[in-house]
């Protein structure tokens, strides 16, 4: 699981700043589960010391009771209902009537959880000739501009020149938030005055990226709301420019939820994905959030697969998303 493939060849291309890009190499997958597991600290502690406290060290019996106190547990991870029982379902299947210990119990969650989470391709879609053009949207204050940062960062350090486009013009600090990053990756950035046409500053943006014959465009938006009809037109007009200059662009659409706002994050997003025709999502702020369940209920009722993980603040601090480890830092030690 390569957080995107690299593009370089020459193995004296490689520098010391492609050290935090490796640490997401297949085979340096125990460096995601470190990264998962420390991001998904405040859920798991949560989670554990409440499953925890079900049990004595002798072990307990499973029974309709000890079910029972374990639904609610779950639950206060803000996976919801559907999730909970689920599991607390599967439980009862696997281990029903049987004295059982703390470990046995997390490692059938564990693995129940990671079949609920699993899905087909965490991959960005590529363009088939370059650039790939990637569009992030959402509501404000989600995590967009952070998350454009992180992914560009890594993409820059895995041999991809990529370009920014501050579409966000609304408020001039929005351009300047990318701007510092684009200055702290050393990437590109096309930007517009503020209260332009979000619209001609992503147009601009895809004409440099193939000037520079660039590989990759992210353009960040401001943030909006489902029901503001003419911020989702103006969505649809970034679209459209984007397409109009490169076919089958934009190629991801990328929609960036905030963990921290568990399942409140869903409802505001479950219409946006299809208005704003998202392919994915990232999922920002788990590690603010005691509510790392909500990727249950995200992965149950949108039909879109969650591409990568917010994890912090600082520009490492994102992972493509993999349930297995996921499900893993989520509940074991
Ligand atoms: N802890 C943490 N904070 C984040 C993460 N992503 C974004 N933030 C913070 O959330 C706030 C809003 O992020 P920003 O990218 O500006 O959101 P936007 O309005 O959607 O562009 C900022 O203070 C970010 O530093 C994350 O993964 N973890
Ligand atoms: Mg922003």
């Amino acid at each position: 699981m390569a957080f995107w493939r690299s593009k370089k060849t020459d193995p004296t291309e490689t520098s010391e700043s492609d050290s935090a890009a490796a640490a997401q190499k297949p085979e340096q997958a125990m460096g995601i589960l470190a990264k998962m597991r420390s991001g998904l600290q405040k859920t798991r502690s949560t989670l554990n010391t409440d499953i925890r406290d079900l049990f004595k060290s002798e072990g307990r019996l499973v029974d309709d009771a000890l079910l029972d106190d374990l639904f609610a547990k779950l639950i206060r991870t803000d996976m919801g209902t559907g999730p909970a029982e689920t599991i607390r379902d599967d439980v009862a299947k696997r281990l029903r009537g049987r004295v059982v210990k703390l470990d046995e119990v997390l490692e059938t969650i564990t693995e129940q959880t990671q079949s609920m989470l699993s899905q087909e391709s965490t991959e960005l879609r590529l363009a088939d000739s370059p650039p790939t053009v990637i569009l992030v949207v959402g509501v404000n204050g989600s995590g967009k501009t952070t998350s454009i940062g992180k992914l560009a960062y890594h993409l820059h350090h895995t041999g991809h020149k990529v370009v920014l486009g501050a579409a966000d013009t609304f408020r001039a600090a929005a351009v300047e938030q990318l701007t510092v990053w684009a200055g702290r990756i050393g990437c590109d950035i096309v930007t517009g005055n503020e209260g332009v046409d979000p619209a001609s500053v992503a147009y601009q943006t895809v004409e440099k990226a193939i000037d520079l014959g660039a590989d990759v465009v992210i353009i960040d938006t401001a943030g909006r709301l489902q029901t503001q009809t003419n911020l989702m037109q103006q969505l649809e007009k970034i679209r459209r420019v984007v397409e109009k200059k490169i076919e089958g662009a934009p190629h991801e659409v990328l929609l960036v939820l905030d963990a921290t706002a568990g399942q409140n994050a869903i409802s505001q997003a479950k219409g946006f994905s299809e208005a704003a025709g998202c392919t994915g999502i990232i999922l920002a702020k788990l590690d603010g959030s005691a509510k790392g369940g909500v990727i249950l209920p995200i992965r149950e009722q949108f039909q879109l697969p969650v591409k990568f993980v917010g994890l912090g603040e600082k520009v490492e601090d994102i992972a493509v998303f993999d349930p297995d480890s996921f499900a893993r830092a989520l509940f074991t030690e």
